[in-house]
């Protein structure tokens, strides 16, 4: 199966490109990565003579057209992806996750081709914290930041293009992800890589806000067990039961890299920031049988902070300048 990678060189592209060599070692495997800032090319030096990479963008149509004439299924991870960044900033978020996914379908449906789009549970918007409920495959898109809404207009594209044209298609919702190889831009390895550089963690807000963490391994499995598994035209909800605020992730981080639990600071809280996440993913366990592996947020942490302890060459050239934009926003 020749299969065609959007985002590849990103965090959790490239994550899903190293797990396929190891568990689809008959997949042929193409990146299409226009490497932005938030892409590094060195998390695919492990499997640089296995994998094609092309570097160019998914909006513009004439390369898309014909990469994806050249395989058999697409697996969408290209994205603006950082929150703050769409405060700051939303037209990249526009082109590249509404009108990049735009061009993905159209030439899908001409071409024929399988897509899988991946997706984000903050699409639904966000959760009172004692709600009972969780977000599912039919909780209402009701997106707060351009980030979000960027990404719940290109779930509706799909959807419609689905519907009204029978492409095969399917969609996952997944909720955050922490592991190797993330941007230091996003909360976990912020803090990570601050505290090795003697800087104390920063929360926004009162850190009351819960996110449900999955390791980014159980993420791409479950993209897999979909591909392989899901029943075409359906969405799937992906997470690991994992509900934690942020104070208590920075608490965890502090304790495992043996700080002083009160070692951190409190900055200003982002605009509009969603309260809670979390994610109900009972469809896509009794649809294809996938269940986490990283049932330990503790265990997945220690790798993810011994990740970052030893691969400082990989973070360091983005670390200032991601700092830089911190101070300009005044978190
Ligand atoms: P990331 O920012 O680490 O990587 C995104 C990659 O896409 C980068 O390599 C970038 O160069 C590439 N890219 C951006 N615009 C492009 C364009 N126009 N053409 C080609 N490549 C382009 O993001 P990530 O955290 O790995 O997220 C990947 C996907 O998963 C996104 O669609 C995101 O919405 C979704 N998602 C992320 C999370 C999370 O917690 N990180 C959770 C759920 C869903
Ligand atoms: O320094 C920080 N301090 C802090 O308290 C940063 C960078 C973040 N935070 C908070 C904001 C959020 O409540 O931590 C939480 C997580 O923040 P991010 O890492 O920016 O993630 P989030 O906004 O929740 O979005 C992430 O999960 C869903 C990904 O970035 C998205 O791409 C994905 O769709």
């Amino acid at each position: 199966m020749k299969v065609l990678v959007t985002g590849g060189a990103g965090f959790i592209g490239s994550n899903f490109v190293l797990r396929a060599r190891e568990v689809r070692r008959d997949w042929q495997l193409t990146v299409l990565d226009a490497l932005t800032y938030a892409a590094n090319r060195a998390s695919l030096d492990p499997v640089a003579e296995q994998v094609e990479f092309v570097e160019g963008s998914i909006a513009d149509a004439d390369l898309v057209y014909s990469l994806v004439a050249e395989h058999d299924v697409v697996v969408h991870f290209a994205a603006e992806s950082h929150n703050d960044n769409s405060l700051d900033n939303p037209w990249p978020f526009m082109e590249s996750n509404i009108i990049g996914t735009y061009r993905l379908l159209e030439a899908v449906r001409r071409h024929g081709k399988r897509l899988h789009h991946i997706s984000t549970d903050e699409v639904y918007g966000d959760l009172e914290l004692d709600d009972p409920q969780r977000f599912t495959e039919s909780t209402p898109v009701n997106p707060s930041s351009p980030y979000s809404a960027s990404k719940a207009s290109a779930d509706l594209l799909v959807r419609a293009w689905i519907r009204s044209f029978g492409i095969s298609a399917t969609i996952s919702n997944c909720s955050n992800n922490y592991g190797p190889r993330q941007h230091v831009e996003k909360f976990i390895p912020r803090q990570i890589t601050g505290i090795i550089q003697g800087v104390k963690p920063k929360l926004y807000g009162t850190g009351a806000n819960v996110r449900d963490w999955i390791h980014v391994d159980d993420h791409n499995d479950a993209v897999i067990a979909i591909i392989e598994r899901g029943r075409l035209g359906e969405t799937y909800l992906i997470g690991a039961d994992g509900e934690l605020n942020n104070r208590e992730i920075i608490a965890l981080i502090l304790e495992l890299t043996g700080k002083p639990a009160d070692w951190f600071e409190h900055v200003n809280d982002r605009p509009g920031h969603d309260l809670r996440y979390a994610i109900d993913s009972s469809k896509l366990r009794a649809e294809t049988g996938w269940a986490p592996r990283y049932q330990d947020i503790r265990a997945g942490l220690r790798q993810t902070i011994d990740w970052y302890a030893a691969n400082e060459a990989w973070w360091q050239p983005a670390k200032a300048a991601t700092e830089q934009v911190y101070a300009r926003l005044g978190r």
